[in-house]
């Protein structure tokens, strides 16, 4: 059952890109948008639009009645809900389903298995995933005095988790007995309020390590494959900065990669998998010993570097298997070429301890050129609404090595302007200059170490060379950012004579590219 119009319950970067492959599978693309994102860019890449309401998610993006309504009102006969939002909602899945319209998703009782994290445990032991050594109720409360006793036999450090959390929200690190009854009452507090289920669980925290996933692939006749891993240990708050595929621990490790392949495969399976998922594990890199973190039951923020190694387009192959299709390819004829690295462009003010920002975009410029994907949910003259996460666009670099991968992304990060809202592109360009990070032996603690105090330096370019920048692109002469801070080319660009410049000047000493 071919599906030929297609509902995009999200918006940003990730409507778009699912839109981008509707177009390449000649499908109609309906999107779905709050008032705030009338004028947006998935709204003007869309066949259709449909208003959902005021800006908070809860009365827009969160209305999973208004937006199956939608897909009736406009004949969508699928939605694709993104990541974040509903994509994780077990009910949603259902709700769409029952409404008989295909979910391009895992079943919800898939997203339900995962969705508890206790209960993912449970399942991933008998399943014979390794999970990391910790505690949880089985049937009875555990007193304080269970907890301490569990604690101490586990060892500290140890790490409060919420059962209906994930992705980091609602931990909390213990690192010794005095702190874990407060911990313990505040993640339950949290955990109320935040998923109205007051489960929590305890797991050895490993300090140092390697966030390392696979992305999985199942299909409604049996199937599973993975498309090999990607190493995510560069995050910030529980928000992912750097993404990267092949692991470098892995490539020194082919028989790690290996089991975990396997193990990761086995997880999907015990939830009859189908569709795209991730299966997150975190790796000590002393030992090798690996651990089942949780899975998740969407496509990921960083898929991008896996399409680009693997060669296939997840969002295509997401479609196909929604629609009964099997997979078109075994597990041997999946392989990896070359590497890929994604950096994540968020609106956040790193002089500001990263607080998130809004407002116009005065100027997006995007960088190109072989091997650089640019996946944006913002272009020139759009507005960053403060009611949404902050990520505005993902640059990913692909390449033969590593080494040129991350050469490949630095130089495109250099060349991407924006004007009119503060990003993190030089906190970015930073971190994958940092002596840890090319080597490939960072671990989870990366930001906390090394840059904690980070400031942005002289490297940061002006906005005005940026404008300047921008208005010679408009007058189609060439020119880079890097004129405005790089001293040994003072003379090589306008920028440096900022105090004394004149546009009848500048035709003089910047070279033509006509
Ligand atoms: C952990 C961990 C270490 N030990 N669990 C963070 C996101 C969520 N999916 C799971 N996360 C982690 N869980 C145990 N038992 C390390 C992380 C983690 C992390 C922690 C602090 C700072 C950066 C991190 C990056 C990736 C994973």
């Amino acid at each position: 059952m071919r599906t030929t119009k297609l509902l995009i319950a999200n918006r940003g970067e990730i409507a778009v890109r699912v839109m981008r492959a509707c177009r390449e599978l000649n499908i109609r693309t309906v999107a779905v948008y709050s008032e705030a994102d009338a004028h947006a860019l998935h709204v003007r890449e869309a066949d259709e639009a449909v208003c959902l309401g005021p800006p908070p998610p809860r009365e827009s993006y969160l209305r999973a009645d208004k937006i199956i309504e939608a897909a009736r009102a406009t004949g969508a006969q699928a939605i694709h809900p993104g990541y974040g939002f509903l994509a994780e909602n077990a009910d949603f899945a259902d709700a769409v389903r029952a409404a008989g319209l295909v979910f391009v998703g895992p079943s919800g009782d898939s997203i339900r298995a995962m969705g508890s994290k206790t209960g993912a445990r449970a399942l991933m032991e008998q399943a014979g995933v390794p999970v990391v050594p910790g505690a949880q109720e089985k049937g009875t409360k555990k007193d304080e005095q269970e907890w301490m006793e569990a604690a101490r036999a586990i060892g500290y450090p140890v790490l409060v988790k919420a059962s209906g959390g994930g992705g980091g929200r609602g931990m909390r690190v213990v690192h010794d007995p005095a702190g874990l009854p407060e911990a313990l009452a505040s993640a339950r507090r949290e955990a109320a309020g935040a998923f109205g289920d007051d489960t929590v669980f305890l797991e050895k925290y490993l300090e140092r390590a390697k966030h390392i996933e696979f992305q999985v692939l199942g299909d409604s006749h049996g199937n599973v494959v993975h498309l090999f891993e990607r190493e995510c240990s560069i995050q910030r708050r529980h928000q992912k900065l750097i993404e990267e595929s092949p692991s470098p621990l892995l490539e020194a490790h082919p028989d790690l990669r290996a089991r975990m392949a396997q193990a990761a495969v086995a997880a999907a399976r015990a939830v009859n998998y189908q569709n795209a998922g991730t299966v997150e594990f975190i790796v000590d890199p002393e030992s090798l010993a690996f651990y089942f973190l949780e899975m998740n039951t969407r496509l990921q923020v960083e898929h991008p570097v896996t399409e680009a190694v693997t060669g296939l387009d997840l969002v295509h192959l997401q479609l196909r298997v929604a629609a009964g299709e099997p997979l078109p390819f075994t597990q041997s004829e999946i392989s990896v070429r070359g590497h890929a690295i994604e950096c994540r462009i968020v609106a956040e003010d790193p002089a500001q301890n990263f607080l998130p920002q809004s407002g116009p975009v005065l100027l997006a410029r995007e960088p190109h050129g072989p091997g650089v994907r640019v996946d944006s949910g913002y272009s020139t003259g759009d507005e960053v609404p403060p009611h949404y996460d902050s990520l505005l666009a993902k640059v990913i670099a692909h390449a033969p090595t590593r080494a040129e991968a991350i050469a490949r992304l630095d130089a495109a990060l250099a060349r991407y302007i924006w004007l009119g809202v503060t990003t993190n592109v030089e906190f970015l360009r930073a971190a994958l200059a940092h002596p840890e990070f090319v080597s490939g032996s960072m671990t989870t603690r990366f930001i906390e170490q090394h840059f904690a105090t980070w400031r942005p330096g002289a490297e940061t370019p002006p906005d005005l060379a940026l404008a300047a920048v921008a208005l010679a692109d408009f007058l189609s002469i060439s020119a880079s950012p890097a004129w405005g801070v790089m001293p040994e080319r003072a003379d090589a660009g306008p920028w440096a004579r900022l105090d004394g410049f004149r546009l009848g000047g500048i035709t003089e000493s910047v070279e033509r590219d006509r």
